[in-house]
């Protein structure tokens, strides 16, 4: 054998076809084919006794927070069991029987595995022990836990500045690890506190903290039972949500109507069949009223052109805008207004690409209706004007009177179960002087007040040099952003990268110059200590805190929690010099959340309000007050139509997530809802536009986007022709992230611009 080193790294996995297979899409979502597919998985990676462990505790009260999405549990549990097919998923890939142990890395060199796909990286199994790989070196071997966190310390004292060091967050890890992780940080001296918020939902972070005060969602669950109407954008729910369908057919049954926009008419929104109820199963509901299919990134367009109608309407009769709300609680309505009237109804048509008629039902359906929400995700956060997508949602539901109000609001869609609870607590790159303050008077030490680098500026950081520490808490850093080949040499210049996590993922494998992997337990594991099994907290997407419990056995002995080795690290750091115990928060994860409460409003007596149901935060714009806003009013906000020069043979391409994926956990090679099987190197393109190139169905091409003058290339992919509007292009991530360059992000929210990509198509 050739004598290889770390230079033979693969950045990318295998290329390779794994025997593709089309079929119509299915006609409705879930149903007893959910059923199925979940309980396959269960079986296959846990077995019976695990699978009844796990599933039976899943998303009740007290027992195990799913670990998938962010979706909220309903007051009522189902006695069916109150999860679906991808949080059975999520929970199997967990809890899974496999194990990498120190023989695995023995066996498998990094180089051997970065060549394997990421589906094979993940089905490995669980990581066991932790893990170093030395410099030079291409094999990772066992190291002891102390050794580690002493060798992470000296490594984080021998740097000139405390921002030369990054510290990643991803949204799986509780209010208690998240909390004492961001304390350590500011303790430590930096607010370099990146997270997968900055490639998620901080556009709309953003843009809610602007116009209503607030960066969160205003409604709750049970606003989905009052709502009149629902209107679900740049979303793709019976995938990425699939329980939102159990509140829409609520919706549905109360008489509400359901509008989707989205360039995709994705099944889970035209009919579902709820597998936790038997009339469900055999019947099913229709979900979507009108579907208007956008061409990508022109949801301002289309959003202008409804004000449009409305104001008209307005004009003739009266009564559909809430006047009395706006003249209370607003104020800009007038520059929206008339802001309106700068762009014609025939030239924002031509762009949106919807049809008028369509177009008019949705007019007439929202002129009378008032308690109106506006659900969002990826589709509306990660374009250049992602910010400015959803500032124009907030202006149709403040000329509505929709904020504030049982039934109306605001519903961004939040991704990772926990993503919006780590930022509660404290993770974040901004400075806040109040939240600086705070903390020094509950720990006594003074946080750091320079801005912290968030995800894209972490990675320039570390690729120019001035950043050489990446410490992650969870996620697949390398995966997961833009510019894989960029972000692997940003990597790969640090001297130190190290990885709090369950599973083994690429990030481990394209590495600084030394590497350790801290293996953690996962929210299906006990969490044993001192004869207590403690529990953790998390909050869901609409700002109701409650506990998971962990009911299996750990995956190995040799597992920490994450707020132990976050504690033992900063022990490790400070030895004695802290006027922080940080043992004794590793030990007892209440005193953790007694500090959460001193320092953050809304969590009072937390512990021991966070059992059963748990507490909902405070929510201002739930409650319609705006009186903390700056000019004490919810502001309308101007946004202008983004702006992209294609060139004649360029595509907008999104890059969207399958039905057989966790982010860049793929659990399987299926996208069933869409009737792709077997194959992620897929492109969907409209019929037209695939004769127009010469392509024919599974003809092998590259997709190219060139910024700059540099071209990027994602090799390999096969034509699939689809249902999607004419000049647009839609492919998985992360096999897509090699196209969209590291400085390419939306304005102020420095979200990359995973959903509209410029590329070209070449055949091979
Ligand atoms: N099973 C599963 N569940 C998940 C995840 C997962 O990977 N798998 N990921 C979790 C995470 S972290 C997140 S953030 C969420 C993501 O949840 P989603 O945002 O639903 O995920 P995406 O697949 O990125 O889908 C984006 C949707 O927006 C549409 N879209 C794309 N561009 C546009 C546009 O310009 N305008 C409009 N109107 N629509 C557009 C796409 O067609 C697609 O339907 O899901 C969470 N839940
Ligand atoms: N092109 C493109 N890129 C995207 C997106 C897109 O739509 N298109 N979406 C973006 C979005 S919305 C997001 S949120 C990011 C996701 O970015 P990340 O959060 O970084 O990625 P994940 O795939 O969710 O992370 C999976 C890894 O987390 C670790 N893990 C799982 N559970 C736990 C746990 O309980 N504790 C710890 N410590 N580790 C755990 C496992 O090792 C696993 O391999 O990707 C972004 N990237
Ligand atoms: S909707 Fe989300 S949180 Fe609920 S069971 Fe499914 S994956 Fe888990
Ligand atoms: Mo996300």
């Amino acid at each position: 054998m050739s004598k290889q080193d770390r230079r033979d790294v693969a950045v990318e996995g295998s290329k390779a076809f794994t025997g593709i297979r089309l079929a119509a899409a299915p006609s409705y979502a879930a149903g007893l084919p959910a059923v199925k597919v979940a309980l396959d998985h269960a079986m296959k990676e846990m077995g019976l006794a695990r699978s009844v462990a796990t599933l039976s505790k899943l998303n009740q009260v007290e027992g195990i927070d799913c670990p998938g999405c962010a979706w909220p549990d309903p007051k009522k549990r189902s006695s069916l069991g109150e999860f679906c097919e991808n949080g059975v998923k999520a929970i199997a890939e967990e809890a899974t029987t496999q194990r990498v142990t120190p023989k695995f890395f023995e066996e498998h060199s990094v180089i051997e595995m970065s060549r394997w796909t990421d589906y094979q990286i993940g089905k490995s199994g669980r990581l066991t022990h932790p893990m170093i790989l030395r410099p030079g070196s291409i094999h990772y071997e066992p190291i002891e836990w102390r050794e580690a966190f002493e060798l992470i310390a000296r490594q984080l004292h021998d740097l000139d500045d405390p921002n030369e060091a990054v510290f990643y967050t991803s949204g799986r890890s509780s209010n208690e690890a998240a909390f004492l992780y961001g304390l350590f940080i500011r303790a430590y001296g930096t607010n370099n506190m990146p997270d997968c918020s900055n490639m998620c939902h901080e556009s709309s972070g953003a843009a809610l903290g602007e116009t209503l005060g607030i960066g969160k969602g205003s409604v709750t669950l049970e606003d989905f039972e009052d709502a009149e109407v629902v209107m679900v954008i740049g979303q793709n729910p019976g995938t990425n949500h699939p329980r939102m369908l159990s509140a829409l057919q609520k919706c549905k049954e109360r008489g509400g109507k359901v509008i989707s926009i989205n360039p995709l008419e994705e099944a889970g929104l035209v009919r579902f069949k709820n597998p936790q109820e038997l009339s469900g199963v055999l019947k099913g509901t229709a979900l979507t009223d009108v579907h208007l299919q956008v061409k990508i990134n022109q949801d301002v367009a289309l959003l202008k052109l409804i004000m449009k109608g409305l104001a008209t309407l307005e004009n003739q009769h009266g009564g559909v805008f809430d006047w009395d709300f706006i003249r209370a609680k607003t104020q800009g309505v007038e520059e929206v207004l008339s802001d309106l009237d700068r762009y014609s109804e025939e030239e924002l048509l031509a762009l949106s690409g919807v049809s008028k008629q369509k177009l008019d039902e949705v007019i007439v359906l929202l002129a009378q209706k008032k308690r109106i929400i506006i659900c969002w995700a990826m589709g509306l956060t990660q374009h250049k004007n992602g910010v400015d997508n959803i500032k124009e949602c907030v202006n149709l539901l403040l000329l509505k009177g929709s904020i504030g109000i049982i039934g109306g609001g605001t519903c961004p869609v939040r991704g990772h179960s926990n993503v919006q609870g780590d930022r509660t607590v404290g993770i974040m790159h901004h400075v806040s002087p109040k939240l600086n303050a705070s903390i020094e008077k509950a720990f006594g030490f003074q946080p750091p007040n320079k801005e912290g680098l968030d995800t894209v500026h972490a990675i320039k950081a570390m690729h120019e040099g001035k950043a050489k520490v990446f410490v992650a808490l969870g996620g697949n850093f390398l995966s997961a952003a833009s510019d894989t080949h960029y972000t692997a040499e940003a990597l790969q210049r640090c001297e130190m990268t190290v990885s709090i996590s369950t599973k083994l993922n690429r990030t481990h494998l394209v590495t600084g110059k030394t590497a350790l992997i801290l293996p953690t337990l996962g929210r299906t594991e006990k969490d044993h200590k001192n004869g207590e099994n403690r529990y953790v907290t998390v909050e869901n997407s609409m700002g109701r805190v409650h506990q998971s419990h962990g009911r299996l056995d750990p995956a190995s002995d040799q597992l920490m929690s994450e707020p132990e080795i976050i504690a033992q690290l900063a022990s490790a750091y400070f030895k004695k010099d802290s006027p922080v115990d940080w043992q004794q928060f590793g030990t007892d994860y209440g005193l953790i959340r007694e500090k959460i409460a001193e320092v953050f409003s809304g969590f009072e007596d937390y512990s021991q309000r966070s059992g059963q149901s748990g507490f909902d935060l405070p929510n201002h714009a739930r409650q319609g007050d705006f009186s903390k806003m700056p000019e004490g009013r919810a502001r309308f906000s101007v946004c202008g139509l983004p702006r992209h020069e294609l060139d004649e043979e360029e595509f907008l391409l999104m890059t969207i997530r399958s039905h057989d994926q966790f982010n860049t956990t793929i659990y399987g090679l299926d996208d069933r809802y869409r009737g792709i099987y077997n194959e992620r190197r897929v492109v969907l393109i409209h019929e037209s536009d695939a004769k127009k190139l010469g392509l024919q169905k599974l003809d092998k091409v590259d997709l190219v986007s060139c910024y700059d003058g540099v071209e990027r290339r994602a090799e390999d992919f096969l034509i699939v022709p689809y249902n999607i509007p004419q000049g647009n292009l839609a492919a998985y991530f992360p096999e897509t992230n090699v196209l969209i360059p590291h400085d390419q992000y939306a304005d102020k929210s420095h979200t990359p611009i995973s959903k509209s990509v410029k590329v070209r198509i070449e055949k091979k």
